[in-house]
Parts: C-alpha cells; sequence; structure tokens
C-alpha cells in the first residue's frame, strides 16, 4: 500500500474568537504539526500556545469513537443503528405529543453551518421552542445593549486594524493577554502610536502590564465609573452626540445622580484617580471603549454595558475608525453562533422569530407553514434549570451540542441534578466531558479539522475552516449527526443534503436579507480573501465599519436606555469571589485539561493582606461557602487583586461554578452573575453541609463550622 503524500491544510484555530489561522502539515492521514502563517489577517503569523497544542487532542486515547448507550446505569458501546433505534423510540412520542419537553443547547464553537442546522433541526423537525446556547453565558449581555440601541450586534464594528489609530482604548474587564493574545499586537501598535490603553479590573492581568495603566474598581460597579464620566463629560462641555437618538435626555439627566465622589465611593478606587481617566476621556480624539466579560457577566450585565455605550454615544466617538465602543466576543464562533437561529428567539441572519415578515421569510425558506416555527422558548440557564421538572414547563429530553453545563453553568451542583433528573441526555462530543459522562445517549462528533465549514470571528470577519482529515472510528461529522437524528425521529424532510456543499450554500442562502447577510458569500470567495459581514451580493464589497447612521432600527435612530444599576455591598469585610480565565485553559476544560503541554492547577487567586488576615499561607486549601455551595482549593498569592476580592478559574469541575447563583439571571440578557458572589472563607477543607460538622472552628453549636473572621490590621 502506498503511504498518502504529506500535504498542508490551512485551518482555523478551534479555540478563541480571534481565529487564528495555522498551516496544519498532514502525513499518513494525521497531523504533525501546526504553524502559523503571516497570511493570517487577524493574528498575522502569531499564535498562542493553546491553538498550537491543539492538534494534541485530535487522536488522543479517551476520544469517543463509537456511540455510547447508557443500559443498566454504564454506558457501553453501540452502532450507528442501534444508537439511532433508542433516538427513534425515546423521542417519538415526545415529538409527537409534547416537542416543547424536548430541549437542544448549543454552543459558540459550532461553525456557521452547524448553528444553522442546530436551530432548523430544532424548529422545523423537533418543532420545539426549547433551544437555547452557551452565547447566552458569554456576550449575551454586550449582544443585548447593542441590539436594544442599534439593532445591531456585531462585536466590533470594525476591523483590529483599527485599533492603533485610538488615542485612547478602555479595557474593561478584558484580559487580552491571557484570552486574545494576538490582539496585544494592536495594542501595542497603539502605544506606539502615543496613544494611551486602561486595563480596567479588579486583578492587576498581565493584560494591566501591557495597558500600562491599571484601575481596579469593585467587581460589578462598571456601570456606575461609566456614568462617573458620562457626569464629568456633561459637566465639562464634551457631549456631541453621534447621531440624534431616543432617550438622550433621559440619560443625560440620570448622569446628574453620579458626582465624583459618589462614583469612587462605590467603585472603591481613589478620586485622584476618576478624575485623571475622565481627564485622558475627555482629551482623546478617538477614545475605545472594549468591554470583555468582567462588566457584562452580571445580573446587571446589560444595564452596565448600556453605561459604557451611552458615553460612547454622547461623546461623538461610536462609528468613528478607531474611536467607539465595542465587546471582545469569546469563543471560535461567538459572533457566527450568536446570528443563525441557535438562539431561543431568533432565526438565520439574525432574524427574530417575534416579527411575523421574518418568521414569514424562514418558513419560506424552509418550505414549511408559518405556523409551523414554535414561538421563543426558554434561554439557556432557564432550559437546565427547567430540566427534570415534571411541570408544564419542564424538559423531559435534552440533546447538547458543544458545551459542557455541568462544568461551565451557574450553579453547577444543582445543574447536575437536573441534568440526572432528565429521561433522556444526548450529548454529542468528541471527548467524554463531565456532561457526556451523566448522558444516557453520547454520540460521538468531529472535532475542528475533520469536517468543513465557516467560523465568523470577533470583528464579524467570516473565514473558512478547512477540512484535513476525518473523525477516527465510528466518530461522524456533527452535521451527518443532526440530519441523521431528524430521519431518525421521521422528520427526513429538509435534512437531506447530498455534500457538506448542500448544506452549506443552503445556510448561506437563507440569511439573504437578514441583518447578518452572508449571501454574497460562497467558499470560493472565502478561498480568495475573508470578508466581514454583511455581504448581500457575491460581486458587491463586504462591510468593514457596521455601524453607521442609519441603524437597522424601526426608524433609522438609536435608542439609549437609562441604565439600571445596583448599589454594591460596601460593607468593609464583604469578600466577593469573581471567576475567569487562565491562559492555558479553555473553557470547561475538556479540550486542555486532557492537553499535556497545558498543564495548570486549579487555585483561589487571594491578595497577601486577606490571606494574612484569615491566617492563609500560599499552596494550602482554603473552604469558599457561598449559597449556592462551596469549593475547597489551594491558596495563590496575588499581590495584585483587590484585597476584598478573590478569584477562580472556571475551568475545572466542582470550583467556581458549584458558588455561583443557579437562579438570578440578568432581566435583559437572562446571563447569570458569573462574575460577583459574596462567598465566605474557611480555613480548611470541612465536610459538605449533611456530613458531620467539623467542630474545631467554633463554639457555637450548629450544622456548619463559622467562618474564620478577619484579624483587624492597623
Ligand atoms: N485562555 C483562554 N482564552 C479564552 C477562553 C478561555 O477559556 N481560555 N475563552 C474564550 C471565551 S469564550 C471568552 S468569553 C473570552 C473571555 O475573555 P475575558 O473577558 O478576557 O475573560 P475573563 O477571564 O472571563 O474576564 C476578564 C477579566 O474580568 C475581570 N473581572 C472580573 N469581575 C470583573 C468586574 O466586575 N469588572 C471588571 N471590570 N472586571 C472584572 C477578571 O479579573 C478577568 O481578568 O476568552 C476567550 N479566550
Ligand atoms: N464561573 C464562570 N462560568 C462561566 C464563565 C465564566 O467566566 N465564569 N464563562 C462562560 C462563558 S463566556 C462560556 S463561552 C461558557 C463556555 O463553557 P461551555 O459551554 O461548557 O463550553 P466549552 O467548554 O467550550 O464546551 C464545549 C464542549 O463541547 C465540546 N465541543 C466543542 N466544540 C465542539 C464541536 O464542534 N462539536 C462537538 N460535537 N463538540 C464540541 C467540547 O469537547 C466540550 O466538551 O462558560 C461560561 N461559564
Ligand atoms: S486560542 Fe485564540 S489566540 Fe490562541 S491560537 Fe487559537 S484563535 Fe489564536
Ligand atoms: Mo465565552
Amino acid at each position: 500500500m502506498n503511504a498518502a503524500p504529506s500535504r498542508t491544510v490551512r485551518t482555523t484555530c478551534p479555540y478563541c474568537a480571534v481565529q487564528c489561522n495555522f498551516d496544519l502539515h498532514i502525513e499518513q492521514g494525521l497531523v504533525t504539526r501546526a504553524a502559523p502563517t503571516r497570511d493570517c489577517p487577524v493574528a498575522r503569523g502569531t499564535v498562542c500556545k493553546k491553538g498550537l497544542a491543539a492538534p494534541a487532542d485530535l487522536r488522543h486515547p479517551d476520544r469517543l469513537t463509537t456511540p455510547l448507550l447508557r443500559r443498566d446505569g454504564q454506558l457501553v458501546p453501540v452502532s450507528w443503528p442501534e444508537a439511532m433505534a433508542h433516538v427513534r423510540e425515546a423521542l417519538t412520542p415526545l415529538v409527537q405529543r409534547a416537542p416543547q419537553r424536548i430541549g437542544v443547547f448549543g454552543s459558540g464553537s459550532l461553525t456557521n453551518e452547524k448553528t444553522y442546522l442546530l436551530g432548523k433541526f430544532a424548529r422545523v423537525a423537533l418543532q420545539t421552542p426549547n433551544i437555547d446556547y452557551n452565547g447566552r453565558y458569554c456576550m449575551a449581555s454586550a449582544s443585548t445593549a447593542l441590539n436594544r440601541t442599534f439593532g445591531l450586534d456585531r462585536g466590533l464594528g470594525f476591523p483590529l486594524s483599527d485599533l492603533p489609530r485610538s488615542d485612547l482604548i478602555l479595557l474593561v474587564g478584558a484580559n487580552i493577554a491571557e484570552t486574545l493574545p494576538p490582539i496585544t499586537q494592536y495594542l501595542r501598535g497603539t502605544r506606539e502610536r502615543g496613544g494611551a490603553i486602561y486595563a480596567i479590573d479588579p486583578r492587576a492581568t498581565p493584560t494591566a502590564k501591557v495597558a500600562g495603566r491599571h484601575l481596579a474598581p469593585r467587581p460589578g460597579t462598571d456601570g456606575l465609573l461609566a456614568l462617573g464620566l458620562l457626569h464629568l463629560m456633561k459637566q465639562w462641555g464634551r457631549i456631541r452626540p453621534t447621531a440624534p437618538a431616543h432617550g438622550l435626555s433621559d440619560v443625560l439627566w440620570h448622569a446628574d445622580d453620579y458626582p465624583p465622589a459618589r462614583v469612587a465611593h462605590e467603585c472603591g478606587i481613589p478620586e485622584t484617580d476618576l478624575m485623571t481617566l475622565a481627564r485622558a476621556y475627555a482629551d482623546a480624539r478617538t477614545p475605545l471603549i472594549l468591554t470583555g466579560r468582567g462588566p457584562e457577566q452580571h445580573t446587571h450585565g446589560t444595564d452596565t454595558v448600556q453605561a459604557w455605550l451611552n458615553l460612547a454615544f454622547l461623546t461623538g466617538h461610536v462609528g468613528k475608525q478607531g474611536g467607539g465602543f465595542g465587546t471582545l466576543t469569546g469563543q471560535g464562533n461567538g459572533q457566527g453562533g450568536r446570528e443563525h437561529g441557535q438562539k431561543n428567539d431568533q432565526l438565520p441572519g439574525a432574524r427574530s422569530l417575534r416579527d411575523p415578515r421574518h418568521r414569514a421569510q424562514m418558513a419560506a425558506h424552509w418550505n414549511v407553514p408559518e405556523s409551523h416555527l414554535p414561538s421563543p422558548g426558554h434561554s439557556a440557564q432557564e432550559l437546565l434549570n427547567a430540566c427534570g421538572d415534571s411541570g408544564e414547563d419542564g424538559i423531559d429530553a435534552l440533546i447538547v451540542l458543544g458545551s459542557n453545563p455541568v462544568v461551565s453553568a451557574a450553579g453547577a451542583g444543582q445543574i447536575t441534578e437536573k441534568l440526572r433528573a432528565l429521561k433522556h441526555l444526548i450529548v454529542i462530543d468528541f471527548l467524554p466531558s463531565e456532561t457526556a459522562q451523566l448522558a444516557t445517549l453520547v454520540l460521538p462528533g468531529s472535532m475542528w479539522c475533520e469536517e468543513e465549514g465557516t467560523t465568523t470571528n470577533l470583528e464579524g470577519r467570516v473565514q473558512r475552516r478547512r477540512r484535513a482529515m476525518t473523525a477516527p472510528g465510528a466518530a461522524r461529522e456533527d452535521w451527518r449527526i443532526l440530519c441523521d437524528l431528524a430521519h431518525a425521529i421521521g422528520r427526513p424532510h429538509g435534512f437531506t443534503y447530498p455534500t457538506f456543499r448542500d448544506l452549506q450554500d443552503d445556510f448561506f442562502l437563507a440569511t439573504r436579507g437578514g441583518k447578518a447577510d452572508y449571501s454574497g458569500l460562497s467558499a470560493e470567495r472565502l478561498d480568495r480573501a475573508s470578508a466581514q459581514w454583511p455581504v448581500p451580493r457575491a460581486d458587491g464589497p463586504d462591510t468593514p465599519l457596521a455601524y453607521a447612521p442609519t441603524y437597522p432600527t424601526p426608524d433609522g435612530l438609536a435608542t439609549l436606555h437609562v441604565p439600571r444599576l445596583p448599589t454594591p455591598d460596601l460593607a468593609p469585610r464583604t469578600l466577593h469571589l469573581t471567576t475567569g480565565r487562565l491562559s492555558g485553559q479553555y473553557q470547561s476544560g475538556t479540550q486542555t485539561r486532557r492537553n499535556p503541554a497545558l498543564k495548570a492547577e486549579n487555585t483561589v487567586q487571594i491578595h497577601p493582606d486577606t490571606a494574612l488576615a484569615y491566617g492563609l499561607r500560599a499552596g494550602q486549601p482554603v473552604t469558599l461557602r457561598t449559597a449556592h455551595g462551596q469549593a475547597t482549593l489551594p491558596v495563590t498569592l496575588t499581590p495584585g487583586i483587590r484585597p476584598d476580592t478573590l478569584f477562580i478559574p472556571f475551568h475545572w469541575p466542582g470550583a467556581a461554578n458549584l458558588l455561583t447563583d443557579p437562579d438570578a439571571l440578568d432581566p435583559h440578557s437572562r446571563m447569570p452573575g458569573f462574575k460577583i458572589t459574596p462567598v465566605t472563607l474557611l480555613p480548611a477543607p470541612v465536610h459538605a453541609p449533611d456530613a458531620t460538622p467539623d467542630t474545631s472552628l467554633t463554639t457555637d453549636p450548629g450544622p456548619l463550622p463559622r467562618p474564620l473572621r478577619p484579624t483587624p490590621t492597623h
């Protein structure tokens, strides 16, 4: 037998929203090396260690290579026909009698084509209203604020190459150096041209170092900071709205209530620092505000983003090249994943499931009556909370594609119990995630370079993700699995694509006329160059600058909203837990924890003064308790974190999200409060609440040991 010749395939990284391009070197059908390319329009020849290490997972011994069905409590290998026979038996009665009791949970990791197909599968095959996805946990607050203001949600309305044109960048809760590393080259460009950069983060992150300036407000107070800046801009005569808009005067009146002394006090920063920042903003020609998950993942995340958006708009910078506002999307296809119909209220092309015209357009495209399309269902966290519930709005069967909520959902302890209570949990994954391990049926899917597709990066740039190899064993391409499921439940109509290209062309066409219009794209066009949406014509240009008046709203005007923000907990001894990311791990960790090149340890970051006050040393285990659960982790002493704040990365099971709240959600975006939870420290591991109490720490009788109080330091 002749050995297959070695070859090179250019594709995009499986991980973050930068979507670096690499060349994969293939020998004997296997990837031997990933090499960055200078042709990459985003990273320009740089990559990060996660991307470089990604090929190691492709043939990891843990890869799922056959369907697994739960029998007598154990997941056992079965053939595809057996797996599909099980699907038919399990889901057909529900599809026929109560389709709303089937939930679908998708992901910003999926290519555009899979996103589209998953939404179509839920609405057309299952006919369930209950589909949502992990983007709800991600940039949903920024997305909601952008949509309700401009009627459009492209995270960055301009190319990254514009960043060096800005003379002031405020990075609000975005740790770019660890989470989107190639973008630091653009930040360096800003600084080389004399621009200033502030990192606004309760921790002095590596990004704060790149930025050169750091401000550390109390978690959850970013919106107040924006109001304080708006107050001063008004006082200093710097208000010149970008365009006429609704709500301008209400927003300006409201800012009167936020004078610098109040804002500095509530944000927990020196008033002089606030004034210095305000001066810099007032004097800048093209200031740019960029938000990350820090200000967004709160139960007041939408209003927080709104406060920053109002500031950028009212000072006249939105839509200016190099200036204005943007949000830094996180997942590989976090942008495209929020446009093409896996969101509970959305149809492809960023259409609305509530708009009769949009419903009619998609019904015609899918060749089904409009009445066939369900109305909006549960949002992500509410969908998980409804799992196993026998009540009217409950979910009996859940299909998960591209998410690991046992680790990543808020209140993961409670969510895990709900997933266990489901009649059917069908997980499509390529590795045995913690969620797959709970499943009743696991279907082995394909990894990034094992299938074709497109992704849309954080600047709305659509790129090809090319297939370089086939999936191992009986693992299948995800899009084929979704079609198989439709056939298994007796709804094959619209799920028979002879080739991937047929699906891709169907997807591009489905977006025609939507706000996120990709219908001018084709694989051939994307081979020549990437393109920023909208791209409505095959022979027309793409759209590097997205936010220009007139906006796609009913009357063409923007609408500003008065942000409703809570007063922070100012009690001197309150400790706030916040959560986030480490540079070498990705998300719920399925793909990176098992990668030997990315070894990392889960610890809680604590300021040395706080550790001292609680009698804690580096490396010592400490138990953290919140109203929702508890977890024990070793201590890392972190001089750069606020003394009232603790930080835990969320990449490991049994830690960060055992402590977060599964119920409280942002009223607009339905985002949980991942970035702030009041927490108590206990000095050593203690037993679970129902176990025998460890009474050595307390003199009070009672079920739980009492937390140590910090010793006053003078
Ligand atoms: N290495 C790595 N890179 C990733 C990912 C990953 O898992 N690992 N995930 C990708 C995804 S999906 C996303 S969404 C992005 C996220 O990218 P980022 O938004 O940069 O990531 P986070 O670490 O969640 O949060 C950013 C910062 O917010 C700070 N913070 C916490 N609370 C607050 C607050 O109330 N206010 C402010 N101003 N700051 C606060 C944290 O200290 C943290 O440094 O990263 C993407 N890139
Ligand atoms: N406490 C806390 N919790 C958080 C956050 C936080 O900052 N703090 N951040 C939130 C954010 S921003 C996000 S985006 C979520 C992310 O968290 P999750 O939604 O859990 O996302 P991933 O960890 O990427 O999970 C992806 C799972 O799907 C699989 N997978 C990935 N791509 C594919 C694919 O193409 N096909 C198939 N079949 N499987 C695939 C992976 O193997 C993995 O098991 O977590 C959220 N949770
Ligand atoms: S994880 Fe992000 S920054 Fe790193 S190589 Fe992949 S796309 Fe690039
Ligand atoms: Mo995310």
